[in-house]
């Protein structure tokens, strides 16, 4: 059986680029055993990329300081309690955003839900998304480690493993005080469905989850979600605004509707593989890992964000209120790691670095995403801010870390 696998993957292998002893695989396997072999290669190779490269990185970071960022389920019980530990203690450090600019945050967890909620139009499906969310993503990590005193790094959420095992079955998911809590409770929405879509394009049919109220297991239990909703999905055809905007006040509780369904089917250990190997432009892997307008697939992205659910899971904008979104979000960025570290030379500053406007779908028209387009996280980072130069690779700019 072992022999049989190991032979298979070694047949699908043709190699360019490989870390020593291994080869690369060029397409993605539909047996979801070998593609889960081949995302631990193409792992392992953008590891291998960086970590050899002959460039210096940048000042301050050295080849002996790089982090890693690691998988949910390979932490240590402990390192799991640590992580959530420290999201909890920036849920009860106050907020620096202005209560006039937001006066819903109230905590420095809701700096970055505010930020996202504000940019939202400017950082997806456009020339910023990839790049924004780095940076977004690893301000966070640095706020839980010089605020709240956390050690580790940002940790990950492998979207194969929970399509095979089954979400409430996963480490991430299971409800667990290791988790970063489980589903919502359950309520019955039989027959209804999530319907996304408009702007002329065809509608999107999502079967709900399992569960759809308040979540009420593991270390996020009875957590409070201040801002939003700004555009939210719930079954049934309907999408929720909050009456006073989406930056205004409005606790509630955080709700998941966990839904294996999505899981399997869009963000899958195939659909992952794919995703890395198949485009050839960076214009086509940001449009299949978003989900391309009326194709009917939501791609990883949205297959991650679907497949948790729930408010503010269902919400574009506000989606950065489930503590989850970052783990989801760090394997967003491990898979465009993955495919950059392919071709170098053309993905981190050559001519597949960036494609795209600064507006969701160029809408309205703005300019050209470039290497000098500025991006910054508002309240939430360190006022600081970074052009999309900085953030091309994870050793470059501010960043110092890889993925294993
Ligand atoms: C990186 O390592 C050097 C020593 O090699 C150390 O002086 C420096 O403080 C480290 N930087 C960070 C950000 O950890
Ligand atoms: C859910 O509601 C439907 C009708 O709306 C009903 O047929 C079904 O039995 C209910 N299921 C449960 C588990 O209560
Ligand atoms: C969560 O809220 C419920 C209902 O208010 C309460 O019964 C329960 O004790 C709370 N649990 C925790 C851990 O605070
Ligand atoms: C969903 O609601 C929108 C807006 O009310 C409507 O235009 C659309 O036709 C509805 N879609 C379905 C499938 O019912
Ligand atoms: C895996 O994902 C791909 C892409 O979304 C999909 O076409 C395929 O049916 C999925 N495989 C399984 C076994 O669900
Ligand atoms: C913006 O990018 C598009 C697509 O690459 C290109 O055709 C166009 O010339 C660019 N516009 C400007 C002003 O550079
Ligand atoms: C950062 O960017 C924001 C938005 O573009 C701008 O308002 C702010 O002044 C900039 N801050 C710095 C320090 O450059
Ligand atoms: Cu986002």
């Amino acid at each position: 059986m072992k022999t049989g696998l190991i032979f298979a993957v070694t047949t699908l292998l043709v190699g360019t680029n490989a870390s020593p002893g291994q080869k690369l695989p060029t397409s993605a396997s539909s047996d979801i055993q070998i593609a889960q072999e081949q995302l631990k290669i193409l792992v392992a190779n953008a590891k291998y990329i960086i970590k050899s490269s002959k460039k210096p990185f940048s000042s301050t970071c050295k080849p002996g300081n790089v982090t890693v960022r690691k998988e949910w389920g390979t932490l240590s019980p402990r390192e799991r309690i640590a992580y959530t530990d420290a999201v909890r203690c920036l849920q009860n450090k106050p907020a620096r955003s202005p209560a006039l600019w937001a006066p819903g945050a109230k905590t420095r967890f809701d700096d970055w839900v505010a930020t996202h909620i504000d940019q939202t139009l400017q950082i997806h499906y456009t020339g910023t998304f990839l790049g924004w969310h780095r940076y977004f993503l690893w301000e966070y990590e640095q706020a839980l480690r010089n605020e709240c005193g956390y050690q580790g790094t940002q940790p990950y959420w492998n979207w194969g493993l929970s399509a095979e095992t089954g979400m409430e079955q996963s480490p991430v998911w299971d409800g667990s005080k290791t988790s970063m809590s489980g589903n919502g409770a359950y309520i019955n929405q039989t027959g209804l469905d999530i319907v996304l879509g408009g702007n002329g394009l065809p509608s999107i049919f999502l079967p709900i989850g399992s569960g759809g109220g308040c979540v009420d297991s593991g270390p996020f239990v009875n957590m409070t979600v201040n801002l939003g909703p700004a555009a939210l999905t719930v079954p049934g055809n309907i999408t929720v605004v909050s009456l006073n905007g989406p930056l205004s006040y409005n606790p509630r509780c955080l709700k998941r509707d966990l839904t294996d369904e999505l899981n399997a089917r869009f963000a899958n250990f195939t659909a992952v593989v794919d995703n890395i190997l198949a485009p050839k432009t960076v214009y086509d892997f940001q449009m299949q890992m978003q989900g391309i307008p009326g194709s009917g697939n939501i791609g990883v992205h949205g297959g991650g964000h679907y497949s948790m659910g729930g408010d503010p899971g269902r919400d574009v904008f506000t989606s950065p209120g489930d503590p989850a979104f970052y783990l989801h979000h760090g394997m967003i960025d491990l898979v465009w790691t993955a495919w950059q570290m392919l071709d170098p030379e053309n993905r981190i500053y050559g001519k597949d670095a960036i494609a795209g406007t600064n507006t969701f779908l160029n809408q309205p028209p703005s300019a050209n995403t470039t290497l000098d387009t500025e991006l910054s996280i508002g309240w939430a980072g360190r006022s600081v801010n970074v052009t999309m130069r900085d953030v091309m690779t994870t050793v470059g700019g501010p960043f110092c870390y890889v993925y294993a």
